[in-house]
């Protein structure tokens, strides 16, 4: 199992560095509020600190970068759906296949969690996620959400552009995908006991999208590390696809040559696609896709193409009619 694995990050930077968060969080807890004005830079607020316990089991050291600075470049057509209705209405099949998984998915170790980096790379990198967080640095964008289910919400992602993380990886020209795997742990994941489905999630898009800048590594949402039935500690958020290609809780980044299949793909081709780019005019088989439902206000809106985000995206796909471009 991937994350039981340890070789060559066995004591990563995160487990030796915490101590001091961890001791100001416990003098905020006895202290209060004075404690925060003698170390304002490292503690994190009351409140913070009791989101970053419910996020994961050990202390984040990164807690302190959210929330961060919002992009301006992406705006949104609507407004953000509400945190807990957000964060109660998921996707997340490890776990189990009604939307009605935050629960479960706090059982989800979190901390420290290995992130491989590797296929064709000159270097393979094995790297701890709070470390790799860090060395990103973390900017919010707010992202509309479009799963292929005919459904819509919009979320304010914190993370960094996927394209950092490729240029950190240095990838070899011969590399044409990058392909990205959830973790595999049945253990604590009773969905991937479920022997029927093709685990771990697999999720692939190609170098140009990649590198693309809306491609995003979610590391956190509404102002503070992310919840884990979002994906925690590292999910994809690629807006203008649909929500299937989102991978969440991603272990390894591997440079392919070859096009990656999905998990949904692997399970059902003819339902699901590689490239699955958001199109109102073309249906799946068992969902329209002419509109949504938004969720939070049971409002339908029109399906955009591209989910909205032509203007940054359509030019990937010049070309390529031969292809399948929407699910
Ligand atoms: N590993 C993994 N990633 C996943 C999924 C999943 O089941 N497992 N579901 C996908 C689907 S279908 C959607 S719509 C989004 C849901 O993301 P959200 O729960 O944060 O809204 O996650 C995507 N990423
Ligand atoms: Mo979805």
């Amino acid at each position: 199992m991937n994350i039981i694995r340890r070789r060559g990050w066995e004591i990563p930077e995160s487990q030796i560095t915490p101590e001091h968060l961890v001791f100001s969080r416990r003098k905020v807890l006895i202290a209060g509020a004075s404690a925060l004005a003698m170390a304002p830079a490292l503690a994190p607020t009351l409140a913070q600190a009791q989101r970053v316990s419910d996020a994961a089991n050990l202390p984040d050291p990164n807690a302190g970068l959210y929330p961060a600075k919002r992009n301006d470049k992406y705006v949104l057509d609507r407004p953000i759906t509400d945190e807990k209705v957000n964060a109660s209405y998921n996707n997340f099949y490890e776990f189990n296949s009604s939307k009605n998984v935050a629960e479960q998915a706090q059982k989800l170790p979190v901390r420290p969690w290995a992130v491989k980096i590797d296929g064709l790379v000159d270097k393979p990198i094995e790297i701890d996620a709070d470390d790799l967080i860090k060395k990103m640095g973390v900017e919010e964008r707010a992202y509309r959400h479009r799963c292929v289910e005919a459904w819509g919400m919009a979320i304010a992602w914190s993370g960094f552009p996927l394209k950092k993380l490729v240029e950190f990886a240095n990838p070899q020209g011969s590399a044409k995908y990058v392909k990205m795997e959830t973790f595999l742990n049945p253990k604590v994941a009773p969905g991937q006991r479920q022997s029927w489905y093709p685990w771990p999630y697999v999720e692939g898009l190609s170098m140009a999208e990649a590198t693309n800048d809306l491609a995003f590594i979610a590391t956190g949402a509404y102002g503070h590390p992310m919840a884990k039935q979002h994906g925690a500690p590292l999910r994809l958020a690629v807006p203008w696809k649909y929500g299937f290609k989102s991978i969440k809780s991603i272990v390894r980044f591997s440079f392919v040559e070859q096009r990656p299949k999905g998990m949904w793909e692997a399970l059902q081709a003819s339902e699901y696609g590689f490239w699955a780019n958001v199109n109102p005019e073309v249906p799946h088989p068992r969902w329209s896709q002419a509109t949504e439902e938004v969720i939070g206000t049971g409002e339908r809106r029109p399906t955009l193409l591209y989910n909205g985000y032509g203007e940054f995206v359509a030019d990937l796909y010049k070309g390529m009619s031969g292809e399948r471009l929407w699910a």
